[in-house]
């Protein structure tokens, strides 16, 4: 079986009725070619829109038997395991017929095996299945009623549905201001009965709390087999993968092990008008031997494309749209055909390399922290690249990479006075000795995204004090409007959504 350069499908708008019906055309944020599905089971149909990439035919993405019809938007990560443990003679055809067969084996538990990047939803005999892997990093959400399970990779179309009015859905997020709206949990099955539309959710994963002590040389060789292994799964064959790479450790990592496993290596970095890492990456590019873009965004250009950062992630946390904003305005400036890219995004999660201080203890609690606060930002999201036709894979969050890091007993993480020092040490045959050693810089920092969207607010009268609060204004206005509202990105206007939460801030505080 060759392994596509795309997932089937990047997302899918869907609903679950006991009789037919119809999925109203939505307009997702997923830029890609639309196919329409409708499954008549015996007990209900199971009605679709998927979104996937041009010229690949979306078949893989779905899979049906006698009583159960399978859609599946992502990847998944360990199919030679999967395979190994159907019966001889089963040859599934695509990532949702693996499924299909994983569940007649293992009922809705197949979901634990699965190391993958993906949202399913199933249908079998009255029940419907909402399922997202470890991380949840694709997101899926739901609206549920008695006789209809509506299901979709983006918020935004299901808010263009007014009706049913949704059930209210126990454990599970509420989008904000989506009423009836639920985020499925990151790592859980939703069983939903489709007669009553009541539900129970299922974990699958979570993250561990226990911690491993190792000696370094173990450590150091289980993380660099990890990473090896989750990046090889991720480069397609024939493909030559785009690592989006600031220089950092961990971009730089994941460039080495894909330039290993692809043979060759396209990077590109963005920087803006106020600063950038070009010089940082470029020590990478000349070690590595990659083909390599550099791509300067003017920080007003930047902070323009605001309202696509939050219409693409759904994330209404100021903090982490500035950490998105540089990268999806990366992905939008890439011009021609959809690329296959691998970021370095989320090993400062469970190496707790944002916490810039020595204390074991503390560096714990901020790594117990992140990994129990990570579900419903959204940062993950294949949306953010897929708004341009681009996939994107990250591989610190493959869910044997991530088990390890977040395993490992804190003084393994800063040793010998450095942060994420297991991760450094790992990488260190691969990589030139200053990136190695080079200290960790936020991409939000790096890019000037965090001091400009800042400087941006104080222009418009904001005072020092309130920036935080009036960002967080700015950005949950502009996910009334692009999520909540339906309008398209390009015609919400920064300048415009920054002087109104300045005045609404005004108004409130004075
Ligand atoms: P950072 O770790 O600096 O960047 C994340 C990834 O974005 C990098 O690994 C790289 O692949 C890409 N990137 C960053 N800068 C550039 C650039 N100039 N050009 C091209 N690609 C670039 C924030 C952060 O520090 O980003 N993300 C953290 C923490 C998230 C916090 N979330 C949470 N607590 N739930 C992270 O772990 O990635
Ligand atoms: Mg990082
Ligand atoms: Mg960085």
């Amino acid at each position: 079986m060759t392994e596509p350069a795309f997932p089937a499908a990047f997302g899918f708008l869907a609903s679950a009725r006991p009789g037919g019906g119809r999925v109203p055309d939505a307009v997702f944020a997923t830029r890609g070619n639309h196919t329409r599905v409708d499954t008549a089971l015996p007990d209900q149909s199971l009605i679709a829109t998927l979104v996937h990439a041009p010229g690949i035919a979306p078949d893989a993405a779905q899979a049906r038997d006698t009583d159960t019809a399978v859609l599946l938007a992502g990847e998944f990560y360990n199919r030679a395991a999967l395979h190994s443990v159907l019966p001889p003679g089963s040859e599934p055809d695509g990532d949702a017929q693996l499924l299909l067969q994983l569940l007649h084996r293992y009922g809705l538990h197949a979901f634990r095996l699965i190391n993958g990047r993906f949202a399913a939803m199933v249908s079998t005999g009255r029940r419907v299945l909402l399922a997202t892997d470890h991380a949840g990093s694709v997101p899926l959400y739901t609206r549920v009623a008695p006789g209809e399970v509506s299901a979709s990779t983006e918020a935004k179309t299901l808010a263009a549905q007014r009706d049913p009015r949704g059930f209210p859905l126990a454990d599970a997020r509420r989008v904000p201001g989506l009423t009836g709206v639920y985020q499925a949990p990151a790592g859980s099955v939703t069983e939903i009965d489709l007669d009553s539309g009541t539900a129970a959710i299922h974990r699958t994963w979570t993250p561990q709390l226990g911690r491993r002590i190792m000696p370094e040389d173990e450590a150091t060789a289980a993380v660099r087999a990890a990473l090896d292994q989750a990046v090889a799964a991720r480069v397609a064959p024939g493909d030559t993968p785009l690592v989006v790479l600031s220089g950092g450790i961990d971009s730089s990592g994941v460039a080495a092990c894909a330039h290993r496993a692809a043979g060759s290596l396209d990077t590109v970095s963005m920087g803006t008008d106020t600063s950038d890492e070009f010089a940082q990456a470029r020590a990478v590019v000349d070690h590595l031997g990659t083909r390599h873009r550099e791509i300067t965004i003017p920080s007003a250009d930047l902070l323009a494309q605001l309202p696509y950062a939050v219409w693409a992630s759904e994330s209404v946390d100021p903090d982490i749209i500035e950490y998105l904003l540089p990268l999806v305005a990366l992905y939008r400036a890439l011009d021609g055909s959809g690329r296959r890219i691998l970021t370095g995004y989320g090993a400062d999660i469970p190496l707790a390399g944002m916490h810039r201080e020595d204390r074991l203890p503390n560096l714990d609690t901020a790594v117990v922290y992140d990994m129990a606060t990570f579900d419903g930002l959204n940062e993950m999201s294949p949306v953010l690249s897929a708004l341009s036709g681009h996939w994107s894979t990250h591989p610190y969050w493959d869910r044997d990479v991530l088990d390890l890091l977040v395993s490992l007993e804190a003084g393994l993480k800063r040793r010998h006075g450095r942060d994420k020092w297991v991760l450094r040490a790992a990488l260190a045959d691969a990589l030139p000795e200053e990136t190695i050693n080079r200290p960790k810089l936020g991409v939000h920092e790096g890019s000037g995204t965090t001091s400009s969207f800042s400087r941006l607010l104080i222009d418009h009268g904001v005072a020092e004090p309130a920036v935080k609060e009036v960002k967080r204004l700015v950005v949950r206005e502009l996910f009334d409007l692009t999520v909540g509202g339906g309008r398209h990105p390009s015609e919400v206007s920064t300048a415009e959504v920054v002087q109104s939460a300045a005045e609404r801030f005004a108004r409130g505080a004075a």
